[in-house]
């Protein structure tokens, strides 16, 4: 396998040095991209999903280190490329081209959108070392942004990705199952990617009935959209990280994450060659189809006179000018819906407040005479109440969040699909528009 590996490495860079040859003037920066990357074989594993899925978590579980940020609201907006590094350490690059060395817990000032809010300082990407047996090889971990939050740029930032991605991570959840938008960028990312891993995850927040439901109706919306069966691994990230963090064995075993490194691991070891030729073979294959309709282009353009050039170029423009004006438009309105959904959180908030917390006072007054009468020591009374506030206020937090992210869950949901027809709807008027004034 290994020498027929390495001629079929070399005759794919012998193809690239040609066309870069029959092409000098266009297509540069990526033949070099598939000629770097042949070089240095780099694998990029990529992790997708829509957001909140738990796609930081589950790399922070592969390595067993708290390394990603991750957050209860819509988080990464950054690309974020890990790879092997004796030592950690980790550099921001930026859209100028520069660079810059960061440490490891200045990450979130530049991959979210909390601290870099539309991107307004021009990260790039990234890139983060790290000793991992997993990144040995050539293999690269990349957390990319959710898609389908109320945050359109990260959904683009994600689906700009896809050519770069040679076998992927899929994750979803059981609560709420595969939505509109996780549909959508399913049937895009069949088109990138040989291989997929499906990951169903946040596992421990459902019982073992509504799992098996779950993995049931997953794996069936999976096998459609794919049009073949899947694998789903079914693990909660949350407590796969814990339990190595915290070294508990048993926590790990409970979080089903050691079936899916088993295969991830086989598949790093004895496909991922085949893997890697592959995307190199789709790049350079997509590559000539679309320098061969660039030709066809130029020859059709050739043929046109200068008027009808010139028409063109005036619709073009005209085109892009109203495009801009709806893109202002959608912000103004992307900016209400997340004032109108901030208010709601808050007005939820006020009222948990309002409604839990004499319930909350009442039962502390209850369980603290019954303790005072058994146990008069302080220090106990004291460690007990604290356990028992903390337990309670656990309880009534759980159930509040998992409430509040199903419910901005279905908001952001109907607000993507509001924006998404619109947007269809006002791409249609457009051309019903620009075939009438062509024929003015
Ligand atoms: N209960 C539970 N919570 C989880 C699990 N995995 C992740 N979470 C929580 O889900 C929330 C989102 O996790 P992230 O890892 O930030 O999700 P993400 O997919 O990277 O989100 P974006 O970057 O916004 O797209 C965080 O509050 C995590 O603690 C899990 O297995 N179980
Ligand atoms: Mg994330």
């Amino acid at each position: 396998m290994s020498s027929q590996y390495a001629l079929i490495k070399d005759g794919l860079q012998e193809i690239v040095q040609n066309l870069s040859q029959i092409n000098e003037d266009s297509g540069g920066e990526r033949l070099n991209e598939v000629s770097d990357k042949l070089t240095l074989e780099q694998f990029n594993l990529v992790v997708m999903g829509q957001f909140k899925r738990g796609k930081s978590t589950l790399i922070n579980a592969l390595l067993g280190a708290e390394i990603l940020p991750t957050a209860i609201v819509p988080l990464t907006s950054i690309v974020t490329i890990i790879r092997y590094g004796k030592e950690s350490k980790a550099e921001v690059r930026y859209l100028n081209d520069n660079k810059e060395d960061i440490q490891l817990s200045d990450i979130p000032k530049f991959v979210t959108e909390k601290e870099n809010p539309k991107n307004k300082l021009g990260v790039k990407d990234v890139e983060v070392f790290y000793p991992s047996d997993y990144l040995k090889n050539g293999v690269r971990i990349i957390d990319t942004p959710g898609v389908g939050s109320v945050f359109k740029h990260n959904t683009d930032v994600a689906y700009a990705y896809l050519p770069y991605v040679d076998a992927g991570i899929f994750i979803v959840t059981p609560d709420p199952p595969l939505g509109e938008a996780e549909h959508r960028f399913l049937k895009e990312v069949r088109e990138h990617a040989n291989k997929f891993f499906f990951v169903l995850n946040k596992t421990d927040l459902v019982d073992e009935k509504d799992l098996a439901e779950s993995i049931a109706l997953t794996d069936d919306l999976l096998r459609k959209t794919l049009e073949k069966p899947v694998n789903l691994y079914p693990v909660s990230a949350k407590f796969a990280l814990t339990g190595k963090l915290q070294g508990d064995s048993e926590k790990l075993t409970r979080s089903g994450v050691l079936t899916f490194e088993r295969d991830l691991t086989d598949f790093l070891h004895c496909e991922k060659g085949k893997t890697f030729l592959h995307s190199v073979i789709s790049s350079l294959l997509k590559y000539i189809a679309d320098e061969t309709m660039a030709c066809k282009l130029e020859q059709e353009a050739a043929r046109l006179t200068v008027e009808e050039l010139k028409s063109n170029i005036t619709s073009f423009e005209k085109y892009a000018k109203t495009t801009i004006k709806d893109r202002d438009r959608q912000g103004f309105i992307l900016d209400g819906h997340i004032n109108k959904l901030q208010q709601g959180l808050d007005e939820d908030l006020a009222a948990l407040k309002k409604e839990d917390l004499p319930v909350l006072l009442g039962k502390l007054d209850k369980v603290f005479s019954q303790k005072t009468a058994l146990n008069p020591s302080s220090h106990e009374l004291e460690k007990e109440m604290e356990n028992y506030v903390f337990e309670e206020i656990k309880t009534i937090f759980i159930a509040f969040r998992k409430n509040e992210t199903e419910k901005i869950a279905a908001a952001l949901e109907e607000i993507y699909l509001d924006e998404y027809w619109d947007g269809c709807f006002n791409i249609t008027l457009l051309r019903i528009a620009g075939d009438g004034s062509s024929g003015e």
